[in-house]
């Protein structure tokens, strides 16, 4: 690699994508900076999760009914301390808190932006050392400013998003975000500490040949979710060979080899999920926004779901996520909502 090639850090590409918009503040880009650098500090912890007395239950549990790994509840702190500080932030929500959190600082009753974040997803994965990931969502506020944030601000559907993406911590620190200009990739060098371009105008390729599912819940899915689980299995002419499997279990980690490599993600409703696991607000809506400014394609089943009108702050949603031609294969499998399982 051209080691004089001139590196581009998260700082400068989002200064300069500002100065493609006279009107543009640059609180947007300011923002993205900071949630840069919350998950910078949560990078360092989650890298030796392993060494540090960090493991193991944190004993609280969360609003999901899920035992708080310490990790989550550290990666949380942190990105609710970054974003109190930015001068950007009006207020935030997070899986890991039942209600949102105004911010009260003078400053921050003035900002035009609230966050929605799942601080640490995949967490159950930390211990086997599969990746994780923080997913974020950036929405301009609809209450009035110079006044506390409202619920409203929270309930907004994905196609109001201004910016959404994640931090894959994985074999290395990437962030990844999506503005409506397009989608591009930070890759983290250590030895400066900063997010540098590494994958600029990404694209999820139009056509997939890896479906990923939890194929253990196979018994419990719909009838049309299981026939295209059988097509997918299929050495028919159409695709030429079986697809190939590829499940991590950790939502970051297969949506981010999707977006490169192509494919589908599921995780549909079933027999005891009417809703699938997923949350709208801070999993399937960024990744929907992120996914779409790439080319692909995000649907629950029976619509696009960005077009959702949230009506609670943890409401969960199926989800169809990747290329074009593969969403669109398995929604032409899906089953009226009468006969979802
Ligand atoms: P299952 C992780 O717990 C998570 O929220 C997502 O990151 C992931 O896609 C999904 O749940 C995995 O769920 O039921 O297959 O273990």
């Amino acid at each position: 690699m051209n080691s004089h090639r001139k590196l581009i850090t998260l700082d400068e590409f989002t200064i300069q994508e500002t100065r493609q918009f006279p009107q543009a503040t640059g609180e947007l880009s300011a923002l993205l900076r900071d949630i840069g650098l919350a998950c910078k500090i949560i990078n360092k912890q989650v890298l030796k999760a392993g060494l540090a007395d960090i493991l193991g239950k944190h004993g609280a549990t969360n609003v999901q009914g899920e035992e708080q790994m310490k990790l989550d509840v550290y990666a949380n702190e942190m990105l609710i301390s970054v974003l109190r500080g930015s001068a950007d932030c009006a207020g935030i929500a997070s899986e890991e808190n039942d209600e949102h959190v105004c911010f009260a600082e003078d400053f921050s009753v003035n900002s035009k932006y609230v966050v929605l974040f799942d601080p640490l997803d995949g967490s159950s994965n930390i211990d086997v050392n599969a990746p994780i990931g923080t997913i974020f969502s950036i929405y301009r506020r609809v209450s009035p400013l110079g006044q506390p944030c409202t619920t409203e601000d929270f309930l907004q559907p994905g196609n109001k998003l201004m910016a959404a993406g994640y931090v894959i911590y994985g074999s290395s620190t990437m962030m990844v975000y999506a503005t409506k200009i397009g989608v591009n990739g930070f890759t983290l060098e250590p030895s400066i500490g900063e997010f540098c371009l590494s994958h600029p105008n990404m694209k999820c390729p139009e056509k997939g040949k890896i479906y990923s599912i939890n194929q253990g819940n196979t018994c419990k899915y719909s009838e049309g979710t299981k026939a295209f689980l059988d097509y997918c299995m299929e050495n028919n002419k159409e695709q030429g060979r079986p697809f190939s499997h590829r499940y991590i279990g950790s939502m970051v980690a297969d949506m981010h080899r999707t977006l490169i490599k192509g494919g589908i993600f599921m995780y549909p409703a079933d027999k005891s999920n009417a809703n699938g696991k997923l949350r709208l607000q801070y999993e399937c809506n960024p990744m929907s926004f992120l996914i779409e400014a790439a080319g692909g394609v995000a649907s629950n089943g029976s619509m696009r779901i960005l077009d959702i009108v949230p009506t609670e702050l943890h409401q969960r949603c199926p989800i169809y996520i990747g290329s074009k031609n593969m969403v669109e294969k398995a929604l032409s499998y899906a089953d009226s909502p009468a006969t979802v399982a």
